[in-house]
């Protein structure tokens, strides 16, 4: 189950509806398991009041959930993108707390719930994902005590501290602890869940099990709480860097841009978690300072449209907007931009052609439960070049110690960082690029899905209570 199924509707010319994959690592991740498993997928078509049965596609059942355009405004744009995301996000923005947000929130979460419970067979597997839909675990176990139910966190699991703020913060708990299997990004995920599970319930927990007492005709259950870091299907993901079409564009891309010295490249959704506005504010400083001038370097900003109904992105798209004027304004030269600024979506091949065109690829997240960018980079570079600056507040920089990493707020150890990378020897960028590559190869997307799967079908064997076993 997800908010978004992994199929997009498309409607041609002659107003002939059909079905799409949608593109995205998750839906890489899981289609293999879902086909190999004769599984049903469970989640919204991606438009609003469109009722559509049940139906077959690519070996996959899919069951679409409706949504309405008020559900969507209040359950999705508002409860999970501007209360839930900004507060997982430490608070980067302000959260709004609304009640009729949270209202609506635990009205669709029950929907996807009984849409669940409707289709799974006796003791199936249900697999729940991300942030939209934490209510489910709980209500689908009400519903089904027979069902095995696994929760996964794609975004970071906030410090109580910051959690606590959240006046629903114990339905939320509540929620999750419906599931056997709760997996996070990282360890300090997964911590801070436990914490909060301690602090608001009192539950006695020992990493990473979590005590949950019995309650009235339920009985007591053991819950595993546990980091699961999220991949990319690395192999798939080398073949289409290798393509010689990939690679030709590649070289059509740093030619268009002037064949300047060195490339250097962001590619994000236009989210204020990703730090976008603090690494344009490092390269424009650089180049104001003289230490790097548009003649050698390009910046490649690929900002990929993003939750542009919600206010706080509007506002963020004018400043990103607006500074990049001003950096190419100031520093461009006729035959030079300082930054190529695409507000737009590409193809995977061009992306993966984007990759291998970039010296350095610039991750500045302030708060990012993965990120899979700077897996991606890492996985097309089998040339073993180009430097990675990752931020320390992604999850990935948990895996990939081999990058350069930084903490964005501190604009000037980004700006060394810039410099240190753009300077950096041959020798020293493949010593790092190897070391990443290697990282890389060992988690992939489908470890990644076994490893929860394993966990979760494993779980059914532990439920004793603590202390008895
Ligand atoms: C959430 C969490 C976590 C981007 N632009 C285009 C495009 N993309 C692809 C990238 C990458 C994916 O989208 C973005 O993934 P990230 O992990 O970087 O970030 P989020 O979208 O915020 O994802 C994150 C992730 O879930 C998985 O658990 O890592 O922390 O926030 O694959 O390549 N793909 C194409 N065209 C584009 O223009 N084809």
């Amino acid at each position: 189950m997800s908010n978004r199924l992994p199929v997009d509707r498309v409607v041609d010319d002659s107003g002939e509806a059909s079905w799409r994959q949608s593109p995205g690592g998750l839906v890489t991740a899981l289609e293999p398991v879902m086909r190999a498993s004769g599984g049903a997928w469970v989640g919204w078509v991606g438009q609003p009041d469109l009722e559509i049965e049940p139906f077959d596609e690519n070996g996959i059942r899919i069951i679409p959930v409706p949504l309405s355009d008020s559900d969507l405004e209040l359950y999705y744009e508002g409860f999970s993108n501007d209360t839930l995301w900004p507060l997982y996000h430490d608070v980067i923005a302000q959260p709004g707390y609304h009640r009729v947000w949270w209202e609506r929130y635990a009205v669709v979460n029950r929907r996807f719930a009984e849409a669940a419970a409707a289709v799974s067979e006796p003791g199936a597997t249900v697999w729940v994902q991300d942030y939209q839909l934490q209510l489910v675990p709980a209500m689908l176990r009400e519903l089904r005590p027979d069902l095995l139910i696994g929760f996964f966190n794609h975004i970071p699991f906030p410090a109580y501290g910051i959690f606590s703020q959240l006046p629903w913060r114990t339905q939320i708990i509540e929620g999750l602890l419906g599931a056997d299997v709760v997996g996070f990004q990282r360890v300090a995920d997964a911590g801070n869940f436990s914490r909060a599970v301690r602090r608001l319930r009192g539950y006695p927990t020992r990493t990473p099990y979590i005590e949950v007492p019995g309650m009235g005709d339920q009985p007591a259950r053991r819950v595993i709480a546990k980091a699961f870091p999220i991949s990319i299907d690395v192999a798939g993901f080398e073949e289409l860097a290798a393509r010689p079409e990939v690679q030709e564009r590649a070289r059509q891309i740093r030619h268009d841009l002037g064949d300047p010295a060195t490339v250097m490249l962001g590619v994000d959704r236009l989210d204020y978690t990703k730090g976008i506005t603090h690494r344009l504010k490092a390269y424009g400083e650089l180049l104001a300072e003289g230490r790097l001038s548009v003649e050698d370097v390009t910046l490649v900003q690929i900002a990929t449209p993003s939750r542009e109904r919600v206010e706080s992105y509007r506002q963020l798209r004018d400043e990103i907007e607006l500074t990049v004027g001003r950096i190419n304004g100031d520093y461009g030269t006729i035959s030079h931009q300082a930054i190529s600024y695409l507000h737009h979506g590409f193809p995977r091949e061009e992306m993966a052609a984007m990759y291998l065109a970039a010296d350095v690829l610039l991750v500045t997240a302030l708060r990012d439960g993965m990120n899979l960018v700077a897996k991606e980079y890492v996985a097309a570079r089998a040339d073993e070049d180009g430097v990675l600056i990752l931020s320390e507040f992604t999850g990935a920089s948990d895996e990939l110690r081999a990058a350069l990493l930084i903490n964005p707020h501190d604009i000037d150890g980004v700006k060394d960082a810039i410099v240190r990378a753009i300077e950096m020897p041959r020798h020293d960028r493949r010593k790092r690029m190897r070391s990443l590559r290697k990282r890389v190869a060992e988690n992939d997307v489908s470890h990644w899905s076994n490893s929860f799967l394993t966990t979760l079908r494993e779980s059914r064997g532990t439920q004793t209570p603590f202390g008895g076993g």
